[in-house]
Order: structure tokens, then C-alpha cells, then sequence
């Protein structure tokens, strides 16, 4: 049995990584200040006895050495996070202290502490606006947002404190992760959260564009597992987690209709500004590092999702 801090633990990635390192048998410290995590999404967690809960602030000076000071750490899984990308647009200082000052403590606490991995959510927003595709990690890295300026930043910290502190940095670049538990409140949260809530109350979605974009949807029961694995990697570096499948808008919600008959037929409104067309991940690396490829397909993480 190994013993990981995972940070953010009450979010959306977060909870389903703690469930999965507790089915694999390990014991888990998670942190969370609650910001936007939800303690209902840890319902089956808190019932578990090698789960611990603990309400802190990443970013806070000490906070996760501290903890890491308790007892030793296999891995730190540092999920906790500014995610909305026009949040960071909006607030570029919260997005500095939340996804850059917080990952800098995290690589201090392991530093200190001697913790021999940490597991980063890193994303392709690295990455911005892609000239070719699919997305290897060897593509050119030009950030087009705050938010995804810090996960960039937040590699290099985390890369470069491994190496000279010598402990192992995964930088896990999430494509479009979908699944329970995503909150689907803000009209910026994940399509796939907002099509299915839509439809569950009986609504319509509205499609922006044409619906020919696509995305590289991975379910987030792949993403929990691909940080099972990271914690037990041997070499530092940086993978795309996504399936290497390519999705439509328009495929997702003939998918999702299927589950929803006589819902209403979908309506259509303006592209959205500063959108891309096309997303979509080369998995090899990954599969290289760490022995990961997706295994949920669309149908079964969507059916997953519906409860069905
Ligand atoms: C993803 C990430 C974002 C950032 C970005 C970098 C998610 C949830 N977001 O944004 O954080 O990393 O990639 O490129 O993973 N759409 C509709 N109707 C709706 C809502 C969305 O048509 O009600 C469209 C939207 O215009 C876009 C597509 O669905 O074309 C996917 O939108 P998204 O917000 O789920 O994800 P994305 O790829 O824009």
C-alpha cells in the first residue's frame, strides 16, 4: 500500500482519482478548500478508512508541506486548480496564486519532504491554437489564455525541481475529460455537462457553429487511471492523456439524443469567439511512459454518465 496527497480532491477529476487509488488499495490524504470542489462528490470516499479529508488552501505558504510532513508520501496528485479559462481571463492574479503559486508549494512540500513523485494536471491548453494534427508533446507550446500560460509555467516548475531535487514530475496534459460529477453551471463548463443536464430537464441544447468541431473526449474514469499509473512512473516528462479520437459535436449529440427520445432537436447559435475547430491528442507517449491508453469508449462514458 502507498500513500498519495491528492490536492483538489473534492473536484471533479480529483474525486474519481481518489476513488481509484483507493480500489487499487493505497491510502489517501486529500486536500481541498472547497472553492469549487464538493464534498457530496467524495460521498463514497469519507465512508472509506484509509480516506483522510483535509480543508486546506494549496496555495497557502506550508500548507501541503505540512502535510506531507505527517508521514511519508509516495506521490503528491496536484489537481487543485483555477479550471475555467475565462476565470483567468477575467482574473489573472487568482489564476497566478491558484495554478502557479500553489504548484510551486506543492514542488517545495516534495522537495522538503523527500516525496518521491508528483502528478501534475497539466491540459492542452498548452498548447493553443494547434497548426497540426494530431497533438504530439514535441508541438510547439504557444498558450493563448492565462490559464494556460500557468499549466505551462507549472510544467517547467515542477520539471526542473525534480530534476535537481531528484524526485519524478508527470505532467498529465488533460484533453476534453467528461464524466459524473462535472459541473455543468457555468455556460463555460464542459459540453458534454451541459448537453446532459439540458436534456435530463427536458431542454434543448444549443450548438455553437455548425457542430462539425470536434474535440478529443476522454472519460474521466481513463484520466483517474492514467494518474494511478503516473504515481508509479520511474522518468520525469510530459504526456497527453487523451484517446487519439476525434468527435464531433454534432456525433455527441445524436449519441446523447438516443438516450433522451422525443427530446427537442437541438438549436443552433453563433461560433464562439476565440473557439478552436479541431482538438485532438496523440496518446503515444503516454502508452510509451506509462503503459496508458483509454479504454472507455464515447458510448460506454456517455452511458455511464446517464447512469444507464
Ligand atoms: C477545452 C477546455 C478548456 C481549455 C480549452 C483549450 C473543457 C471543459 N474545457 O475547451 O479548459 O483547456 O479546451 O482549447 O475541457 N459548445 C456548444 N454548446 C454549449 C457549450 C459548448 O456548442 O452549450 C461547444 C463549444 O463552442 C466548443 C465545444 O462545444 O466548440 C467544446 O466546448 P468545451 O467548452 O466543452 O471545451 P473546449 O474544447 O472549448
Amino acid at each position: 500500500m502507498a500513500h498519495f496527497i491528492v490536492t483538489g480532491a473534492a473536484g471533479f477529476i480529483g474525486s474519481h482519482s481518489v476513488d481509484c487509488l483507493l480500489e487499487a488499495g493505497h491510502s489517501v490524504a486529500g486536500l481541498d478548500n472547497f472553492r469549487t470542489g464538493r464534498r457530496e462528490n467524495l460521498a463514497a470516499a469519507l465512508t472509506h478508512p484509509q480516506f483522510e479529508l483535509i480543508e486546506a488552501d494549496v496555495a497557502a505558504p506550508g500548507a501541503v508541506a505540512g502535510i506531507a510532513g505527517r508521514r511519508p508520501v509516495d506521490a503528491i496528485i496536484h489537481l487543485a486548480a483555477l479550471v475555467s479559462v475565462p476565470e483567468s481571463i477575467a482574473n489573472p492574479a487568482l489564476n497566478f496564486s491558484l495554478n502557479i503559486e500553489a504548484t510551486q508549494q506543492v514542488a517545495e512540500a516534495a522537495r522538503i519532504h523527500g516525496v518521491r513523485r508528483v502528478i501534475f494536471a497539466s491540459s492542452a491548453a498548452v498548447y493553443g491554437n494547434a497548426t497540426q494534427l494530431p497533438l504530439a508533446e514535441t508541438a510547439e507550446m504557444r498558450p493563448i489564455s492565462p490559464y494556460g500560460a500557468a499549466k505551462l509555467a507549472s510544467e517547467a516548475i515542477l520539471l526542473g525541481h525534480a530534476a535537481a531535487y531528484g524526485f519524478v514530475a508527470r505532467c498529465q496534459r488533460y484533453f476534453n475529460v467528461f464524466g459524473p460529477r462535472q459541473d455543468p453551471s457555468s455556460p463555460y463548463s464542459g459540453v458534454i455537462s451541459i448537453f446532459q443536464q439540458r436534456y435530463q430537464a427536458g431542454q434543448p441544447v444549443t450548438i455553437f457553429g455548425d457542430g462539425t468541431q470536434s474535440r478529443d473526449f476522454i472519460s474521466v474514469r481513463d484520466v483517474a487511471r492514467a494518474n494511478l499509473l503516473a504515481a508509479q512512473a520511474t522518468t520525469s516528462g510530459v504526456a497527453n492523456i487523451c484517446t487519439g479520437r476525434s468527435t464531433s459535436l454534432q456525433a455527441i449529440v445524436t449519441e446523447l439524443a438516443r438516450h433522451f427520445p422525443g427530446v427537442p432537436a437541438p438549436r443552433y447559435g453563433d461560433a464562439r469567439s476565440g473557439d478552436i475547430l479541431h482538438s485532438l491528442g496523440s496518446p503515444e507517449a503516454a502508452w510509451r511512459a506509462l503503459g496508458f491508453r483509454a479504454e472507455v469508449s464515447l458510448e460506454t462514458g456517455l452511458a455511464e454518465l446517464l447512469g444507464r
